[in-house]
């Protein structure tokens, strides 16, 4: 009796599997079908004026692609490569000590005193508020990019919670050593480079989209040209 149980559990779990697993051949299908486009951002020029510094931890950085060498387009379903951020209003985890906030979504990603946002050093942040939620596909992040130099601690997290307390999803994280406290980063560091950091989010819904850095290998501040967030 005990035996027959046992079989008839397994017979039901298999069953459940099949199913999962022709669920999941369903949704892959309907996603191969969708059109995709590739997410467009607009990049300053490569711009190196400072000699770079020896990096002291290269554990976690990923291989150099070169100056000037871009990273594959982000694919994402039409009409999810909208550019929601431009514009919107810019806060951070303290004020700074050189630009404004609203610098970070003005459209302009050159490297001068009239786009830089610097912070001081240690964990900070910079936050944009998308004004409500949305289906959020793409980030970019752009730092300094004078000197080649490799920020610390790069994470992005995603959250209808103005004060992200409450349902934080996060979507790039390197701080491989968990320094911040923010959890286990799995991403590599990377050099500064034009084209900033972006990366795919995959459809998190969310109003506010939140960037942590912990200094340079150049530095100890923080030095922020412009945040993007793209989507539906
Ligand atoms: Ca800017
Ligand atoms: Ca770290």
């Amino acid at each position: 009796m005990k035996k027959m149980l046992f079989a008839a559990a397994i017979a039901a779990a298999m069953s459940a599997s099949a199913d999962e697993a022709a669920k999941k051949s369903e949704t892959a299908e309907k996603s191969e079908n969708v059109e995709k486009v590739a997410i467009r951002m607009e990049l300053p020029e490569p711009r190196i004026v400072g000699t770079p510094k020896e990096l002291k931890d290269k554990s976690n950085l990923e291989a150099d692609p070169g100056i000037g060498k871009l990273r594959p387009a982000i694919m994402v379903p039409k009409g999810y490569d909208k550019l929601l951020s431009l514009e919107k209003t810019v806060t951070g985890s303290v004020e700074p000590l050189n630009g404004e906030f609203e610098y970070l979504t003005d459209g302009d990603k050159e490297l001068d005193m009239t786009s830089m946002v610097m912070l001081p050093g240690g964990l900070q942040w910079v936050q944009v508020d998308l004004g409500e939620e949305h289906e959020i596909s793409a980030c970019c992040v752009w730092h300094d990019q004078g000197d080649d130099r490799v920020y610390h601690d790069v994470i992005c997290q995603i959250s209808n919670d103005k004060e992200f307390k409450t349902g934080v999803k996060t979507v790039f994280n390197n701080d491989h050593d968990e320094s911040a406290k923010l959890g286990k980063g799995k991403d590599k560091e990377y050099r500064e480079r034009n084209e900033g950091r972006p990366f795919p989010v995959g459809m998190v819904k969310g109003r506010y989209v939140r960037f942590y850095s912990n200094g340079s290998s150049s530095e100890a501040g923080n030095k922020y040209i412009e945040v993007e967030v793209y989507g539906k």
